[in-house]
């Protein structure tokens, strides 16, 4: 008698705490979320998953409760008394293997259907990009338009994409929760996912992970997915193709730039032919930053341990001989147009003044964390290939200082240098 007054009472407590829960869950929007599929492919996946908590709701409900009256109507009622004992019912066991049978057979066909719809090689006119997993950062390689950028892609609505996913190194594995299912990046191995991003939603900006363990700063893998208009997306593409070049000096908005200084020579450069930007490539799309959505902008605070003077002023022709001479960067970076980077172990930096972040998604792409990034990479990022290059910075991976390292004003060059390759 008092255990069921104190159900009775504990009852409301109960739906409060569950409603409660239920609201929390539509208080916010959740960026990363797979419930809210942006492309065929993750509103299959979507469907099996609904399907499968529907039944699996369903199985729950009866299973548990058939439990708990059987528990309650058969309980021993006195000391003396052995309740009714019985062994085996043909017809019952016969009921309990068949609905299950029947309950998996709706839950496999749609599934198999799914896997085998989701191999299938990917419709001819698609956009292939090759997606290279480095460890710790992503490579990306659009063969029909030959480029190569990295942590950021641009793909045009309502256009089937086909990544065609490989690893340098150790198994990665690619994933944009808004927009399709996981699939592995494996090394000596070829993998595609292929979907078709919906043509009417906004151009906006995705989150991407690598959801492989892959070593110390595996959760520092990310990447951003631009979905464009076709249109963006050309103009985009013809910005790419671009070699690496600087803004004209006193027109760094973009739109203005093709009248001011169409086809301006770069500042006097080391290389045999300094790369110059047509019009149009000038002019060409990117995302404003204003419409990248916070989610999608790293807010990760630089280490204090690394101090730099933000007032230096950088000059981006003393930095692009550096690139070249002594900060060896081009053992490592390549910058398309520049016949001395041609690096292949780090990211490919073309167009890297143009990115949101940098280090795969970790930090936002300014001069603060720039300077410091060129700095000390290893004391930003765990583990990271790129050395230390900051004189008298310490190394955390060879455990000792850089004695000839770069110099604050080197490094203030070094960025001006990046941050004009937009
Ligand atoms: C030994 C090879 C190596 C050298 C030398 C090197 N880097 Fe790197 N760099 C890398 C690797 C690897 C990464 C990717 C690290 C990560 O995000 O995990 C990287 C990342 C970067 C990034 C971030 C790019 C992005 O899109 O995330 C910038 C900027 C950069 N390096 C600039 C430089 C500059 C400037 C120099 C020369 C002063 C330099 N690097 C020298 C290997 C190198
Ligand atoms: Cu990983």
């Amino acid at each position: 008698m008092i255990g069921s007054h104190r159900l009775r009472r504990l009852a409301p407590l109960g739906v409060a705490a569950v409603l409660a829960l239920a609201l929390a869950a539509c208080a916010q929007s959740y960026p990363n979320t797979t419930f809210t599929p942006h492309s065929d492919l993750g509103r299959s996946i979507d469907f099996l998953w609904n399907r499968l908590m529907f039944f699996g709701t369903i199985v729950f409900v009866l299973v548990e409760g058939a439990l708990i009256y059987v528990v309650i109507r058969y309980r021993r009622r006195s000391e003396d008394v052995t309740p009714p004992q019985t062994h085996g019912h043909v017809l019952l066991e016969i009921t309990w293997t068949l609905i299950p049978a029947a309950i998996l057979a709706f839950i496999a066909v749609p599934t198999v259907r799914t896997i085998f719809q989701t191999q299938a090689p990917a419709p001819a006119n698609s956009l292939v990009i090759e997606v290279y997993g480095h460890q710790w950062w992503w490579e990306f390689h659009y063969p029909q338009y030959n480029f190569t950028t990295a942590n950021e892609i641009y793909i045009p609505k309502g256009r089937t994409v086909d990544l065609v996913l490989r690893s340098k190194d150790v198994i990665h594995s690619f994933w944009v929760p808004q927009l399709a299912g996981k699939r592995d990046a494996i090394p000596n191995h070829t993998n595609h996912i292929w979907f078709t991003p919906d043509s009417n939603m906004a151009t906006t900006v995705w989150n991407g992970f690598c959801t492989e363990y892959c070593g110390d700063s595996h959760g520092e893998m990310h990447f951003r997915v631009v979905t464009v208009n076709p249109d963006q997306f050309a103009s985009w593409v013809t910005r790419q193709q671009a070699p690496g070049f600087f803004s004209p000096p006193p027109a760094p908005a973009a739109p203005a730039a093709p009248a001011a200084g169409a086809t301006p020579a770069a500042p006097a450069a080391p290389t045999p032919a300094a790369p110059t930007a047509t019009p149009a490539q000038l002019a060409a799309y990117i995302l404003p930053r204003a419409q990248v959505p916070d989610y999608a902008i790293p807010h990760t605070p630089f280490p204090d341990a690394i101090k730099f003077d933000d007032k230096l002023q950088g000059d981006p022709a003393a930095g692009e001989k550096l690139f070249v001479g002594a900060g060896t960067c081009n053992a490592c970076h390549t910058v398309a147009g520049n016949p001395l980077a041609v690096g292949m172990i780090g990211p490919n930096l073309t167009h890297v003044g143009s990115r949101i972040a940098i280090a795969a998604g970790m930090y936002v792409n300014d001069k603060p964390h720039l300077s410091r990034w060129i700095k000390n990479a290893r004391l930003m990022k765990s583990g990271v290939l790129m050395p230390t290059l900051g004189k008298g910075q310490y190394d955390p991976q060879t455990k000792a200082t850089t004695p000839s390292g770069l110099s604050d004003q080197q490094v203030a060059d070094l960025v001006a240098y990046l941050q004009a390759l937009k």
